[in-house]
């Protein structure tokens, strides 16, 4: 192995060489704990140190890495204590995730180190995300993120690397090439020579070097720093290395020739370094072993700290309160001064174009990022003329990769940024599920970092665009916590909960109904204000029934109402989907004793069902009759009008009224 020191000092290379040597010694000392059963799962990054730490060091403290699950040279290079580190594995409280997460699986804002999801690829756009803020912010810093090369085949990866060709974004991309996915070869796993070779397609540069020398990953990673800050583009580096244990330490390593593992300890990054160090006389053998005692001395005494945790004594209230950051707010529209409507109503669309339009003014770091959404104002024309009042550089339009715009949407807040990704259709989420449930969703309560994100979900039927443009697809994501999601119905309420949703520094999912868009009109009160999030609206008290409803629901029950005045309905609009508003439900059950659940989406599985099985536990002594669902058909919604009609839970709203009124 030849090394090349540069114009390195004696100190920074030997500084080098501990911060090598650090996570080996570490690792040595766990796998003898995993055995002794003093921790639960090690993924081994034995040989391929000077990947994760020449990387770290190349960068500044501030600047954000999203490691993976071999990478503990990020953490320690990171200088965070191996005692927290150990008590992070246990699975302590005073870890770095309270006892929520397991390995490596952790990250902290104070390290600028961006915790994995076990997916692997999503890591990927977080550092777009990251790195588009440095660009907004005009700050001369770069983004780094690692994957394997088994994570390379999965469309995370290829649509990251797009991304931040596409804007160039200052971003590094390593991959580790160990040979293996698991125990899949990478003859298995990919076609191409190299896998730098991709760097081209995406019209970026790439360079592939010798992992294992950690001189060579240093000044690669440093030059290629630079030159992302310089140029404002990202790069990707291959890094060749070899993984010297199983994937994780109970699956072995069977698959594996033998050979292959005599030629890699001859390539070893530590021994290979060491003996230069020596070589050159940087080093004499006593001050190695003084360095090595050291370390020694000092993960001992860290294990000592780290061993000292109390069991967790678990708290449901904690966890529970954990879910959502705290939201701090004073702009309701109960105590706003404009309380009077404007002389004009306005359009559905028009609420929602007013709530955003007005947050973009409010919220000079809010980005907006979706499909067609800048000069074309987006596929239902909501940001038209945005682009003209914020810039291209706030309002932007994207490639088609759903997955890839909610990651940079999380690195964008990462920074303190807040977006809002517009899915052109609510049928489209499909294709950034993950990122959404495991990323969004989860983020806050794993580490304690927020996703500042509004997702914007154009959705529902009536309009006759058939089985993927007009599903009801809510109850998906309310059955995941650490979301919040909102369906308004009066242009009201469309301003208000969006205004409240950018406000919220947690995820949240907002339905806007397309067949709402123009042909609902109402009061908009000019001021900026929000609509509590959480809180639902009685749009009408009655006697006979209560249709507890959300979204289109709200206009097919008041219409039925006015058609029908021998019939006395109360209207419950729940307004948010997550989290419910139970007070109003039951004050609403007790209003009438006889309860109709109202929804556009399907029947199975429909948020009714929860609604009615929580009415059953909660207010069994309130009721006169079963509670009832009118849903959908469980079918794909579609297309012909007549079919679609006959799929909508409307078609049979009258029978189930008639059957409450009978009961
Ligand atoms: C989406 C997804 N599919 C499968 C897995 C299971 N899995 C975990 S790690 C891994 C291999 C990853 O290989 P590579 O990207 O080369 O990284 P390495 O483990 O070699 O460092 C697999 C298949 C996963 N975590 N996520």
């Amino acid at each position: 192995m030849q090394f090349h020191r540069k114009n390195l000092s004696n100190e920074q290379l030997i500084d080098l060489y501990k911060n090598l040597l650090l996570p080996r010694m570490i690792e040595e000392k766990m796998l003898l704990l995993l055995r002794q059963g003093k921790i639960s799962k090690w993924f081994s990054g034995i040989g391929q140190e000077a990947i994760a730490v020449g990387a770290t060091m190349a960068l500044d403290a501030d600047e954000w890495i999203m490691p993976l699950h071999r990478n503990l040279g990020v953490f320690t290079a990171r200088n965070m204590p191996l005692s927290k580190l150990f008590k992070q594995w246990q699975g302590n409280k005073d870890g770095y995730s309270k006892g929520r997460e397991r390995s490596f699986h952790f990250g902290t804002k104070d390290h600028h180190i961006c915790g994995m999801i076990s997916h692997l690829g999503p890591q990927l756009a977080i550092a777009d995300g990251v790195a588009l803020a440095h660009k907004l912010g005009s700050e001369n810093k770069v983004a780094l993120a690692f994957t394997g090369d088994g994570g390379t085949s999965e469309g995370d990866f290829h649509e990251a690397l797009n991304v931040a060709a596409v804007w160039d974004l200052p971003v590094i991309f390593i991959i580790e090439n160990n040979g293996y996915g698991l125990s899949t070869p990478v003859n298995e796993q990919y076609r191409s020579f190299g896998l730098v070779e991709r760097a081209r397609g995406y019209g970026m540069e790439g360079v592939q070097i010798d992992g294992n020398n950690i001189l060579e990953v240093y000044d690669t990673i440093k030059g290629v720093r630079n030159f992302c800050i310089e140029n404002q583009k990202p790069y990707l580096i291959e890094c060749m290395t070899f993984r010297m244990r199983g994937h994780e330490e109970a699956s072995g390593v069977k698959y594996v020739p033998l050979a292959l593992f005599d030629l890699w300890e001859k390539k070893d990054p530590i021994k290979n370094y060491e003996q230069y160090l020596q070589q050159e006389n940087i080093l004499t053998e006593e001050a190695v072993a003084h360095i090595r005692n050291g370390i020694k001395e000092y993960i001992e005494a860290e294990l000592k700290t780290g061993s000292q945790s109390e069991p967790i004594i678990p708290n449901t209230t904690e966890e529970v309160n954990d879910l959502y950051a705290p939201v701090t707010t004073s702009n309701y529209y109960s105590t706003i001064n404009d309380r009077k409507p404007t002389a004009n109503d306005k359009r559905f669309i028009d609420g929602i174009k007013e709530g955003l339009f007005q947050s973009m003014q409010q919220h000079p770091n809010l980005v907006l990022m979706g499909q067609d959404i800048a000069e074309y104002g987006g596929a239902f024309k909501i940001t038209e003329g945005f682009v003209e009042t914020f810039g291209k550089a706030r309002v932007r339009n994207t490639p088609i990769c759903e997955s890839a715009i909610v990651g940079a949407a999380l690195g964008l807040s990462l920074k303190g940024y807040k977006a809002m990704m517009e899915m052109q259709f609510a049928d489209f989420a499909t294709v950034g599920f993950n990122q959404i449930v495991n990323n969004l969703a989860k983020i806050y309560y794993r580490w304690g970092q927020n996703a500042d994100v509004v997702i914007r979900m154009p959705t529902g039927g009536g309009v006759g665009a058939g089985p993927f443009h007009s599903q009801s697809n809510e109850a998906w994501f309310v059955h995941t916590p650490g979301l919040k999601i909102v369906y308004p119905s009066t242009p009201m309420d469309a301003k208000g909960l969006l205004i409240a949703a950018i406000n919220d520094p947690n995820p949240v999912l907002y339905f806007e109904h397309k067949a709402l868009y123009r042909s609902i009109g109402g009061p908009v009160p000019s001021a900026y204000y929000e609509i509590e999030i959480g809180k639902a609206r009685i749009v009408q008290q009655g006697e006979d029934i209560t249709v507890i409803t959300y979204g289109a629901g709200v206009h097919w029950a008041t219409e039925y109402a006015k058609n029908h005045p021998g019939v006395s309905l109360y209207i419950l609009d729940l307004r948010t989907l997550l989290p419910l508003d139970y007070d109003a439900i039951k004050t609403a059950v007790k209003a009438t004793g006889k309860i109709l659940l109202l929804h556009e989406d399907s029947l199975t599985g429909g948020i009714g069902g929860e609604i009615a099985a929580w009415i059953a536990e909660h207010c069994f002594e309130n009721l006169d009759a079963p509670v009832l669902r009118c849903a959908s058909l469980d079918t794909p919604i579609p297309f012909n009008m007549e079919l679609e009609k006959n799929f909508m839970a409307y078609s049979r709203l009258d029978e189930y009224v008639d059957k409450l009124m009978r009961y």
